[in-house]
């Protein structure tokens, strides 16, 4: 066989069974290679931010990694917004990046670049293989450190000479580590400070699915301590059923707020409170004057585990499920509000959400608290233009669920291709765009930076000319419409609840 089979095969012995991949001339042996392997589902993106988001939506949802195939240096550039993403929400994935010949590059050729130099800024693993008998351990070691706690990328460099030239060698990569134990004397600390009273938890990781949430809000109750969840987690069990926990606030004052009385901080698989941005005379760390961190779980440590067994200590019983409740019919204009109610409203059980509706996505984040029990994957790496690929990504691995991908108009022009690779695979998607025709966020942090906004800069109007969402996605094969009031919001969620496929809703909100 040829190195590129012996490749495809490792990863397929490894549980790999899909590819994202936009291929040149340099993968193809790769893509023969997956062309001949059912087992291995190729979906095609029409930019490489589609493939790197959408296996960063897959993981996340699925567990296990895609394999990305890009085409050289440019191929990855293009790739690296959304590997950044994935990156900082440890998703498992494994690039493969088709390079040239080693006598090729030397004489440097139009498409030769420094392929490990530009994955450097997102992969915990790199490696470049020189011989096809290199390239199954190099898939193996690949995938199983994009699987090792804390997860993340894995980028394999590939030589075209590799890839089409003979080798027996064949592999099944080890399994990775299951995530590491906390030890019993941190649950004892932990235990300590939270008798101590003014304790608060801040989850992250794997600590927002339903039980470690429900044994979180069981040991506050018991105890009296308050719990935060990190602001972009990767995702999060949310919604009827599953313990509330408050999120912790994108802007640093609102933070130092809701953190003001908390004696002691204890991290769960989430990093400590940081600013997301730098602003004149504002501390970049969070933590409140005269409180103190404290970690139960670092990333990469069985969070979960770690919270049932300080629930077990503890004697706190799991917090009961919440009631499904749903914001009321609301009225008046089409705020971005009523948007976010008629969405809480309208989402089924089990939905996925994929937030990338930078101002919008508070909204809808807050509306939904009660409805209907849903996964919500945040923007991780503050990258825009990871929802609608990352959308496309969720639907493959979970056909059966409904996903709503909630865009901000600015973002959405980052990524509207993978709007094409929905329609091409006929997922299920509901995509709302938010059409405030703005970067609405980029405005408050111009008012926050001068204390008011006169308009001087441009840099943040997006029309005109105003974009025409619904030609673009017709033009890309998702049927869509407008929606400019309430009234025709609500109808066209409705519809769109009746589609197998993608469906888009321009929502001309205020
Ligand atoms: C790759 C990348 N480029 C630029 C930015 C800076 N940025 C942050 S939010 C934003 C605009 C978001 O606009 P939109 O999606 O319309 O959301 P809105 O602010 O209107 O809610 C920009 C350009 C970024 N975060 N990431
Ligand atoms: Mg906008």
């Amino acid at each position: 066989m040829r190195g590129a089979d012996a490749l495809i095969e490792t990863l397929i012995r490894g549980g790999v069974d899909i590819c994202f991949a936009n291929p040149g001339t340099s993968e193809m042996h790769l893509v023969d290679a997956i062309a001949a392997r059912p087992s291995m589902r190729a979906i095609l993106g029409v930019h490489e931010t589609v493939c790197s988001g959408a296996a960063d939506g897959y993981a996340r949802m699925q567990g296990k990694p895609a394999l990305v195939l890009l085409h050289l240096g440019p191929g990855l550039a293009n790739a690296l917004a959304n590997l950044h993403n994935a990156g900082k929400a440890h998703t498992p994935v494994v690039v493969v990046v088709g390079d040239h010949p080693q006598g090729l590059r030397a004489l440097d050729p139009p498409l030769a670049s420094d392929i490990e130099a530009m994955a450097k800024g997102a992969a915990k693993w790199i490696a470049t293989a020189r011989t096809a008998d290199e390239l199954a351990p190099l898939a193996a070691q690949a995938l199983t450190a994009a699987l090792t706690p804390p997860m993340g990328v894995s980028v394999l460099v590939v030589p075209n000479d590799a890839a089409w030239s003979p080798t027996q060698v064949v592999l099944t990569p080890q399994a990775a580590p299951p995530p590491k134990p906390v030890p019993a004397a941190r649950l004892a600390t932990v235990a300590k400070a939270l008798k101590a009273g003014g304790a608060a938890f801040l989850l992250g990781g794997g600590a927002l699915a339903p039980a470690p949430l429900g044994a979180a809000a069981g040991i506050a109750a018991a105890t009296g301590a308050k719990v935060f969840s990190a602001t972009f987690a990767a995702r999060q069990a949310r919604g009827a059923g599953r313990a509330e926990v408050e999120r912790l606030p994108y802007f640093p004052a609102m933070v130092f707020q809701v953190l003001a009385e908390v004696k002691t901080l204890i991290l769960v698989g989430a990093r400590p409170p940081i600013s997301f941005f730098a602003y004149p005379n504002v501390p970049y760390e969070m933590v409140p004057a005269g409180g103190k961190l404290l970690t139960l779980a670092e990333e990469g440590e069985d969070a979960a585990a770690a919270l049932a067994a300080l629930a077990k200590m503890l004697e706190a019983p799991p917090a009961p499920p919440r009631a499904r409740a749903l914001p009321a019919m609301p009225k008046g204009g089409l705020t971005t509000g009523a948007a976010a109610a008629l969405i809480a409203r309208h989402l089924p059980e089990d939905a996925i959400i994929s937030d990338d509706a930078t101002t919008a996505g508070l909204d809808c984040y807050m509306a939904s608290r009660a409805a209907a029990a849903h996964d919500w994957l945040f923007l991780t790496g503050g990258a825009i233009g990871q929802g609608i690929p990352a959308a496309a990504g969720a639907a493959l691995a979970c056909p059966q669920r409904r996903v709503f991908s909630l865009q901000g108009d600015g973002a959405g022009l980052y990524c509207l291709q993978g709007l094409w690779t929905q329609a091409r695979e006929g997922l299920g998607v509901t995509t709302v765009i938010f059409a405030n025709n703005k970067y609405r966020i980029l405005e408050m942090e111009m008012m926050m930076a001068r204390g008011g906004n006169d308009g001087r800069s441009g840099l943040f109007e997006l029309a005109p000319p105003a974009v025409d969402w619904v030609k673009l996605a017709q033009g890309l094969g998702v049927p869509a419409r407008r929606a400019a009031s309430i009234e025709e919001l609500d109808a066209a969620l409705a519809h769109a609840a009746g589609e197998s496929g993608p469906f888009l809703i321009a929502a001309d909100v205020t």
